[in-house]
């Protein structure tokens, strides 16, 4: 049987999961151990605003580890590449640490992030926000958890009635007038817009109802695969900017609640596309 086939049944899943969760949580350890002793000489530049430390590939090392003894049969996909692993039609996809620049400047936001896809599926997430010690997990049709309590989205009826989270475009500008245009409308038309600087935590706070809804571009599979199971199984909508579910590997990305999802997306076809 190739491994694309391969059936977990859902207590497998659920034990994965905790694994994973322990391997999450070594590696916001390691991180938040790191951060006193953090020094601004050791950052490295991957291109225009994109740092890379030795935090982030340790943490990336440590998380790889752990995972090859928690599900060895799988490959990777990793934001600093420590493991290139990819053919697998079942492979992990890891951001040791999802939101960097944060940590660098010592600003609240930043967490690890697991997914484990089926082909292009996840379906199991794992987002830990090291800051506030917030553990979301999610297996596929097994509901989303904050720390072990269900969470679920938000009730918003309304664009006006909403609390949205966003990325601002950091090095791709391609879209930025119309992400402008958007924004402008946005903040003139709902409670307000944030900017927390972690896309995987803006999906888990969408999936606990904190925001009601979060959009972007140009992202990648490592910012977003699990924190978009999160918000499916907490009873969410994920596209990316043409209505299409696969997010994950198309660089733009709405979620939002059911009720608020129609109108959302119609702005956003009205100022970006
Ligand atoms: P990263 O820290 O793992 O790279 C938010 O816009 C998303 O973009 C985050 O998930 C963050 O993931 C990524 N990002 C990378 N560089 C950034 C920057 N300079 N400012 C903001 N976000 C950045
Ligand atoms: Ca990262």
């Amino acid at each position: 049987m190739g491994t694309v086939l391969m059936e977990f049944t859902h207590e497998r899943l659920e034990d994965l999961c905790s694994q994973v969760q322990s391997v999450a949580k070594q590696a916001g350890n390691f991180i938040l151990s790191e951060r006193q002793a953090f020094s601004s000489n050791k950052i490295e530049v991957k291109g225009h605003n994109d740092f890379v430390s030795y935090v982030d590939k340790g943490a990336e090392k440590l998380i790889v580890k752990g995972l090859k003894e928690v599900l060895p049969i799988a490959g990777f996909i990793t934001e600093e590449g420590t493991e290139k692993r990819d053919d697998n039609p079942l492979k992990w996809v890891i951001d040791p640490l999802d939101g960097t620049t944060n940590f660098i400047h010592g600003m609240p936001f930043f967490a690890v992030s697991i997914a484990l896809l089926q082909g292009k599926e996840p379906i199991l997430g794992v987002v830990y926000e090291i800051n506030q010690d917030e553990m979301f997990t999610a297996v596929k049709g097994g509901g989303a958890f904050m720390n072990g309590s269900l969470i679920t989205v938000s009730k918003a009826a309304t664009v006006k009635d909403s609390l949205l989270g966003t990325g601002f475009p950091y090095y791709d500008y391609h879209l930025l007038d119309e992400y402008l245009e958007l924004f402008k409308h946005l903040m003139q038309h709902s409670h307000g817009i944030r900017r927390p600087g972690s896309a995987a935590t803006d999906l888990a706070y969408v999936a606990c109802g904190r925001f009601d809804g979060f959009y972007e571009y140009s992202l990648s599979p490592w910012d977003v695969a699990a924190g978009i199971l999160l918000v499916k199984e907490a009873g969410g909508v994920v596209s990316n900017f043409d209505g299409g579910d696969d997010a994950i590997f198309t660089k733009e990305i709405i979620a939002t609640n059911q009720e608020i999802y129609e109108e959302f997306f119609a702005l956003l076809r009205r100022f970006m596309k």
